[in-house]
């Protein structure tokens, strides 16, 4: 049902915006105008919000969340704007009778990629809950003129491409060239007597940097909630390159400018790999100083320069340790700019951040070569040492003479040239430290913090990861979405508990063939997207079963390519078996720098190759590698999925997010207990779950044994001739040596364990096949897993995180004015 007076208003706005802001008649107008003036149109209903919400936040002054994260992986803005204001059926009338098709609009929109996978994008859903849960934020982040490249495949390789998602306008963003802060990079220090007579300590840049804000707003779901996400564009100052301008240096000046505007030119592609690049850490601290900048100015526009109080007006979240400079940036701001003394500036520091670690893998935690972070940051590096010695101290104070122990905790790994370890920074500077699932909490505080847990028991928690159901159902898969709500009434996009209801009718045979009619309708539609897109014609018949999220060995995209290869054997071998047919859909980039993840990449395309065309197993197994895996191309993947190939070895995926967007769309997991899948299968029941493969204690076990990977070779026929076709040219067109570096692997350490959950993994995809003949079964259970996700709501999450963490309370926003 559309309102008549709205779709009248979308038409009226739209054409306005297409002559006012655009200068076009309509029938000049591209698509690219189209999606322009459509999304100024809708800009002009969120702006409303956005009024509204910081007039009441300045008036009612409570506390404000700050989220500081080097990523947001927000997706496509439009869709999901006219999702929460509730405008999808009207936008999309108006648009029709104005003869234009709103999906072919919406699919104008470069997403903005600014983030590499799983934390960014939980940056995103949790601004998303945020705002619809009303409480009062500010996202701090860094506008990166080129997000996370795009990705081609040539060859069955993959290549990088720049991805120049400004180069067709934003409109989502508004600058705000007033809003500035000044960083200093480089440089020395020198203490000097104020004229109190104290010691302070002066900082003498190299550099001088300027942070501009980019706003974007970010709307709640249906309310009147539009909250701000700030992002820092680096410009050159004007001082500096106007003062060698004046001395005839016009080169110098212009040098200046574009050395400046390098630090928010391009997101790093890695993700869990560090390398210690200087430029990461300008970045880094350029967005952290702006930030704390921006909440010492408000706070000081709105109750003066006494900063004792700082902490009650902001609770700030350390994204991870790339934002954890924050720690010594704060002490410098308020012991050296602001005049306060340590003790207290510590105080408030420790009760302002907290901190979230997204990951276990050792070679992904962040450490800065003390050479080069007091080159970058001298007065930092002098704050570290500060904090680092008074640290010191009290751990010696509570353990004395236990010298290792105070190595260990150290915020100065004294091994291989000395660095700052950002992990302890954000440790000892917070008040609370979070892991993001079950498990991962339970292992961080048993080994990669373990000490720190050991000195403050109760700074841990852990705070489960969870999506939003607004963008993962609601807007991806409104063929479900509209099931649901015709069957349980539309609340359950705000409260997802709500959608236990759904319980009862597992077993009501008329709703499954319902639930059954929408995922085959997504299955016809992935499948025309798949053709298009990687060229391969899949069966919306058969079992569509997907593995996409960063190529990583640790997901092990691998160990299912050896399970696809051991199905196809074994269908060339039993050409009657009954056995479902399959289509196995990868997608996910690897880092440009991460060869093995490269070599992954090419060994989906060269099994995709031999599988498909063989035509005694074509009608049964198809493989496809679905290019440039990104938040807008997610879209038709999570809503058409049954299987979700949840892999990874035991104790290695933090959390997993991707996890529960295939589950909440009606997927069933073949998993490890590994991540929030331990969670996942709790709530859905073990029964509605395919569970596989080594805990984290047995793998202890195992390494502690001895283990030797080439004993399953030997001991396991099927084993041994799924890796000898890898080994003998029979996917690489004879050639040898391409997948030597895997099977050398796989052969040699076998650091992921692929081969010693081979096993488990083939007999588990067995019963899934079991399971897939039974119809009714599979729906039942499919039914069972989207009935049972509503703890890993994003909004659950957050609800967390403001009693447990933030104590923030919600401050609706009454009055929206036109
Ligand atoms: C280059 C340094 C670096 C290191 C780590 C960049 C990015 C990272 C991130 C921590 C990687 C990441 O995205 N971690 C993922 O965070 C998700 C959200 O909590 C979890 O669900 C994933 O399990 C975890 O891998």
């Amino acid at each position: 049902m559309t309102d008549r007076a709205i779709v009248e208003a979308v038409k009226k706005e739209y054409c306005e915006a297409l002559f006012a802001a655009l200068g076009r008649f309509p029938e000049a107008a591209t698509p690219n105008d189209r999606y322009l003036a459509l999304s100024l149109a809708v800009r002009r209903q969120v702006m409303r919000r956005w009024v509204a919400t910081s007039e009441t936040y300045y008036k009612r002054a409570s506390r404000t969340v700050c989220y500081l994260s080097a990523e947001f992986l927000l997706g496509p803005h439009l869709g999901n704007n006219l999702l929460n204001l509730g405008l999808q059926e009207e936008a999309r009338q108006a648009m029709s009778e104005l003869g234009h098709d709103l999906d072919a609009i919406l699919a104008q929109e470069e997403e903005p990629g600014l983030g590499n996978g799983g934390l960014g994008r939980l940056a995103a859903c949790y601004m998303d809950s945020l705002a619809t849960l009303e409480i009062p934020t500010l996202g701090y982040g860094i506008r990166y003129e080129f997000g996370i490249f795009d990705q081609l495949i040539r060859d069955g390789w993959q290549v990088e491409k720049t991805d120049k998602w400004l180069a067709l306008g934003n409109p989502w963003e508004t600058p705000r060239p007033e809003i500035a802060a000044d960083v200093f990079l480089g440089g020395h220090t020198e203490g000097f007597q104020d004229d109190r007579g104290r010691y302070r300590v002066r900082w003498a840049p190299e550099r001088v940097v300027r942070g501009v804000a980019y706003d974007v707003p970010i709307l709640g779901y249906r309310n009147g909630t539009a909250n701000l996400l700030r992002l820092w564009k680096a410009e050159a100052t004007e001082s500096f390159d106007f003062e060698a301008f004046n001395q005839g240096d016009y080169w110098r000046a212009v040098d200046q400018k574009v050395d400046s505007e390098n630090i928010t030119k391009v997101l790093y592609p890695n993700d869990e790999l560090v390398k210690g690049k200087r430029l990461r850490l300008e970045q880094q601290y350029f967005f952290v100083s702006c930030s704390l900048q921006d909440m010492i100015r408000i706070y000081r526009q709105r109750g003066g320069d006494d900063l004792s109080r700082f902490h009650e007006k902001y609770a700030v979240q350390l994204n991870d340790t790339h934002p954890a400079v924050a720690v010594a940036e704060l002490m410098r701001l308020l012991v050296d700019v602001h005049g306060m003394g340590w003790d207290e500036a510590w105080e408030i520091t420790r009760r302002t951040f907290a901190y979230t670690n997204h990951t276990l893998l050792p070679e992904a935690l962040e450490k800065w070569k003390v050479e080069m972070f007091g080159a970058v940051l001298p007065r930092h590096l002098e704050i570290v040492y500060e904090i680092n010695r008074r640290f010191l101290d009290e751990v010696r104070h509570r353990f004395p003479g236990d010298d290792t122990r105070a190595a260990r905790l150290s915020l100065i790994d004294e091994a291989a040239g000395r660095s700052v370890r950002m992990a302890h920074l954000a440790s000892v500077g917070s008040h609370r430290v979070n892991g993001v699932a079950a498990l991962h909490t339970e292992l961080l505080k048993a080994d990669v913090l373990r000490d720190f847990h050991e000195l403050w028991p109760e700074k841990f928690l852990n705070v489960t990861n969870g999506v939003t159901p607004r963008r993962f159902l609601a807007l991806a898969n409104p063929r479900l979405a509209a099931l649901i709500t015709e069957a349980i009434g539309d609340g359950w996009p705000k409260d997802l508990e709500g959608l236990r209801r759904l319980e009862p009718l597992a077993k009501d045979a008329a709703f499954r063939a319902k639930w059954r009619a929408v995922k085959r309708a997504n299955k016809a539609d992935l499948a025309a997207v798949v053709e298009a897109r990687a060229g391969v014609a899949c069966d919306p018949d058969s079992l569509f079963d997907v593995q996409v999220k960063r190529i990583h060995e640790y997901k092990r995209q691998h160990l299912n390519v050896l399970h696809v290869i051991a199905l196809w054997q074994r269908l060339r071998r039993e050409p009657k078996a009954k056995v479902p047919p399959r289509s196995v859909l990868f997608g996910g980039k690897a880092a440009p720098g991460y060869r093995v993840a490269k070599l992954m990449i090419k060994l989906v395309h060269s099994v995709a190759e031999v599988v498909n065309s063989d035509p005694a197993t074509r009608d049964r197994l198809r493989v496809a590698f679905v290019p440039d895996y990104n938040v807008k191309n997610c879209m038709p993947i999570f809503p058409a999925a049954e299987l979700s190939e949840q892999i990874s070895t035991a104790g290695k995926e933090a959390s997993g997010t991707g996890n529960m967007k295939f589950a909440m769309n009606g997927a069933l997991t073949i998993g490890t207990l590994d991540g929030a899948n331990v969670e996942i299968r709790e709530a859905v029941g073990a029964e509605n779950f395919f569970l596989f493969g080594l805990t984290v204690d047995e793998i202890h076990r195992l390494r502690a044994g001895g283990y030797r990977a080439r004993d399953r070779y030997e001991s396991d026929p099927v084993l041994r001739a799924v890796v000898d076709a890898l080994a003998d040219g029979t996917f690489s067109r004879d050639d040898t040596s391409l997948f030597r570096p895997l099977v050398d692997s796989l052969l040699g350490d076998d650091t992921w364990l692929l081969m010693a959950d081979f096993r488990s993994y083939v007999e588990c995809q067995g019963e899934v096949e079991r399971a897939y003949l039974d119809t009714e079964r599979w729906t039942r259970m499919s039914i069972l897993n989207t009935a049972r996700m509503g703890f890993f709501s994003s909004d659950r999450s957050i609800a967390d995180y403001c009693r447990d963490v933030w104590r923030a309370t919600p401050v609706p926003i009454e009055e929206v004015r036109s």
